[in-house]
């Protein structure tokens, strides 16, 4: 008998790792088809645009008298990441446009708004926005507001990603 031919050898363990290669890339795709399987019709839709990983809490939109074409929406926004996340616009369907907006007092001592091109929530910090602080502002309000309603608020990061939220109508 002869010893086995370099080529040989190399075909030989050639057979060997594919197979394994191929049996690895199976256990790590495996993990992840469970989760989807219980979202398939929602898949295609979220993998567009990557979702926000911020938590919320107390969303809200300041109800207004009927005929007001502006208000002001808030939420605690919390960014349990290590890097900060840069809000750098908003959207809703009930409103024509949205603004990111601060509150300030000038030298004067007048407190007044104003649009701000991004809000950031620090990384392993909160944004609180509110009335009188950072906040949304729905501008141009396609139609009246009625209180306890639910309004939806997408937010948009410098990265496009998005994050919808659903914020009630209350009395200011
Ligand atoms: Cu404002």
């Amino acid at each position: 008998m002869s010893r086995p031919t370099p080529l040989l050898l190399s075909l030989a363990l050639a057979a060997v790792v594919i197979p394994a290669a191929a049996i690895r890339s199976q256990a790590g795709q495996a993990p992840s088809s469970p989760a989807h399987s219980g979202h398939t019709a929602a898949a295609p839709a979220s993998s567009s645009t990557q979702r926000l990983p911020l938590g919320v809490q107390g969303a809200s939109v300041i109800a207004v008298p009927p005929g007001a074409t502006e208000t002001s929406a808030g939420m605690t926004l919390r960014n349990p990441g290590k890097t900060p996340v840069v809000l750098t616009a908003a959207r809703s369907s009930a409103a024509g446009h949205v603004m990111l907006m601060t509150t300030r007092r000038d030298a004067q001592g007048r407190v007044g708004m104003s649009g701000v091109k991004s809000l950031t929530v620090p990384a392993g910090g909160q944004l609180v926005l509110k009335p009188g602080g950072d906040h949304l502002m729905l501008m141009d309000l396609k139609r009246p507001l009625r209180l306890g309603e639910r309004v939806p608020l997408v937010l948009v990061a410098r990265d496009g990603r998005t994050l919808s939220v659903s914020a009630t109508v209350r009395l200011p």
